[in-house]
């Protein structure tokens, strides 16, 4: 195979697979699904065993999927009390590292289960019922995994909303969720810096209850003892409660197919949707795929530096390693705080044997040159992972020569909120690896690429990355509307799973992941859709339209390039770029800030009044000789003063 990087041999032979284990191991997941999936489902404990495995449908008008539907259990019961149960109490199961290098901790088992059971009984004596949707908006602390898994514990379901989102994001959430409990903190703090999460959830609870949902309830951890407003009618310091809360809890039996979690998401039309992600496949294939991606073995450190906010830290912060008797490491600030040498001191500090980042991370510290690295021993680590962006070969090799020292297996892990868990990744010490390339698909995924009339390319193509049949991660429905699930994944090529990817595959079978080919973008692994900026955007006084495109950056991968025609007698200055990016951030949030502001008297529209948005793209990334054929524009002569005026020269 042309361009692979082997892993050493003393790797090859210490891991638990090897490539024909992966070729055959693969091939018998796709031959037969039922036995491979049976086999598979029995890695976590099941209150009543399930009998029927897989009964799934991705036929149009009728997608329906369900796996292990008979089975009942309960989620944390798994993440928690199996290992207590089985000795391992004392294991530690989480290690905090606060945002000052100063402050860390150890959860044992035993501890995580307390806290978690303790805050399940506070839930439930606020009236918390199985099924109710409860809104977590907390900062990377350990209260934030005992919130997922005390809603877990009781069967209620955890919509988990970014720390980084606005009150106007919140409220969306809760509303869309009619989420009437809200679990959050004083305040959060990353990078020294405070974030006003409390005063952000009164305000986002004033516009939700505009409209329509009230919420009667909020749990409040104190993070920072910074002043906050208290309600003494609706708010209720988790210390306090925590303190008066017995120490046990009966865990819910659940249904295979009751809902786990809602995660909200960007898509390329329409308001984010909530993501409804189901409780015993779910839980399966978080756990297998943290056990065969990261070769997790007992006794080991993992950290992925995800915030669990995202899918990320959901699987693979939380139910994937706590399902798995690991200990996930947590951590509450930033790669560059208080130097860019934090997350390798980090893991000398806790001893990490695997880590787990974005693309946008390792680039930013490969500007920041190797010394901050080198500085750290880094002995301890064993695989590095990468997730959320395509990843560029040259950022790659920097991760792998200077961060691993040619040592460590780079896993380049593909996959989607939508998706629940890893769908493509190598299998490290099984899978010669390709820098830039997320290798090939875990067990049972069938992967297929597809050109634009559905047509399925066979060998060598490159295409639209669909997923042809299900798997147990898979996600549900969007929370109440299975409609738009339908319309948005399995309309565009019937009978499969359309990711919104494009992707390549080489002639060794590999997968390259080229990026989205909808109006998602994806700044810095903050994944969001052009049409929720543009709709901020618009939403300011002195705008009337508004056109938004991502653009190559660097460091984040993509950048945010916002083309706004304004009102008539309005006049386009800094001040009011200024205004518009600090609107934006008000809007969205602070990860949402454009980076170019282009004001533009016109668009350039089709006759019948469509926005061509692969004209907007070409001058974003500075090619204005690459713009194609203009004819068809109702007033071609736009297009010169977007040229003239652009705001991304070279
Ligand atoms: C897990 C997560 C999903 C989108 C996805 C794709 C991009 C994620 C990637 C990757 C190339 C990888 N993406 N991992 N692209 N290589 N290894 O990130 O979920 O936030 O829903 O984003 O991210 O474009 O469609 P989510």
């Amino acid at each position: 195979m042309a361009d692979t990087i082997a892993v050493k041999r003393e790797w090859a032979d210490g891991a638990t697979l090897s490539d024909a284990d992966y070729r055959a191991g693969y091939e018998r997941s796709l031959a037969d699904p039922e036995g491979f999936w049976r086999e598979h489902g029995g890695r976590i404990d099941w209150i009543r065993p399930f009998t029927r495995v897989k009964n799934t449908s991705f036929a149009p008008g009728d997608v329906s999927i369900r796996w292990f539907e008979d089975g009942v259990l309960n989620a944390s019961a798994n993440c928690l009390d199996r290992h207590v149960a089985a000795g391992r109490g004392e294991d530690t199961a989480i290690i905090f590292e606060g945002d000052d290098p100063a402050e860390s901790r150890r959860i044992s088992y035993a501890e995580a289960l307390e806290e978690t059971c303790r805050m399940a009984n506070v839930l439930r004596a606020d009236g918390v019922k199985k099924g109710d949707r409860v809104t977590i908006y907390l900062p990377m602390i350990p209260e934030a995994a005992y919130a997922m898994l005390a809603c877990a514990r009781i069967g209620a379901v955890h919509s988990v909303v970014f720390g980084g989102f606005s009150p106007d994001s919140l409220a969306g959430r809760i509303v869309d969720a009619q989420s009437g409990f809200v679990v959050t903190a004083d305040e959060g703090v990353r990078g020294g810096r405070k974030v006003p999460l409390k005063s952000n959830v009164d305000k986002a609870i004033a516009i939700a209850a505009k409209g329509g949902q009230d919420v009667s309830r909020v749990l409040l951890v104190k993070r920072t003892g910074g002043e906050v407003a208290v309600d003494p009618a609706r708010d209720v310091w988790w210390h306090e409660a925590r303190d008066k809360a017995a120490a046990t809890c009966d865990p819910e039996p659940m249904g295979a197919e009751d809902p786990l979690f809602i995660l909200y998401t960007s898509g390329s039309t329409g308001k984010p949707k909530g993501v409804l992600h189901t409780t015993g496949g779910y839980l399966v294939y978080a756990s297998l795929t943290h056990a065969h991606v990261f070769d997790y073995r007992p006794g080991e450190v993992y950290w992925c530096t995800a915030d669990v906010g995202w899918v990320t830290g959901h699987s693979y912060i939380v139910y994937g390693p706590l399902a798995n008797g690991a200990t996930t490491l947590m951590f509450e600030g930033v790669p560059t705080y208080p130097d860019a040498g934090r997350l390798w001191q980090v893991v000398d500090k806790h001893e990490v044997n695997i880590f787990y980042t974005a693309p946008t991370a390792i680039r930013a510290l490969m500007g920041q040159g190797d010394e901050p690295v080198k500085r750290a021993s880094r002995r301890s680590l064993r695989i590095l992972g990468t997730v959320g962006e395509p990843i560029n070969p040259e950022a790659w090799l920097w991760y792998w020569r200077v961060v691993g020292e040619e040592r460590c297996p780079v896993v380049d892990t593909w996959w989607q909120t939508e998706t629940g868990g890893i769908l493509i990744a190598p299998l490290p010490g099984a899978t010669a690896l390709k820098p830039g390339s997320a290798t090939r698909p875990f067990f049972g995924v069938r992967p297929e690429l597809v050109d634009a009339e559905g047509q399925v390319l066979d060998r060598a193509a490159e295409g639209n990355l669909c997923i042809a049949d299900s798997w147990p991660g898979q996600m549900r429905t969007v929370y109440g509307d299975h409609e738009r699930f339908e319309q948005t994944y399995f309309s565009t090529y019937k009978g499969k799973y359309f990711t919104g990817d494009g992707a390549r595959r080489d002639a060794d079978g590999y997968w390259w992941i080229t990026g989205r080919v909808d109006d998602v973008i994806n700044v810095s692994g903050h994944r969001m859709g052009t049409a929720e900026v543009e709709s901020a955007l618009v939403s300011h006084k002195a705008v009337s339209e508004a056109a938004v495109v991502g653009y190559p950056h660097d460091v984040k991968g993509q950048g945010i390039y916002c083309y706004v025609t304004l009102m008539q007698g309005e006049e386009g200055s800094e001040e009011l770029r200024k205004e518009l990016v600090g609107h934006v951030r008000a809007e969205i949030g602070p990860f949402a800030a454009p980076d170019k502001i282009q004001f533009a008297p016109g668009l350039p529209k089709t006759r019948s009044g469509k926005i061509m948005r692969r004209i907007l793209r070409k001058i974003a990334e500075d090619e204005p000789g690459a713009l194609g054929d203009t004819s068809t524009l109702a007033d071609p002569a736009v297009v010169d003063d977007l040229v003239s005026n652009r705001q991304n020269r070279r």
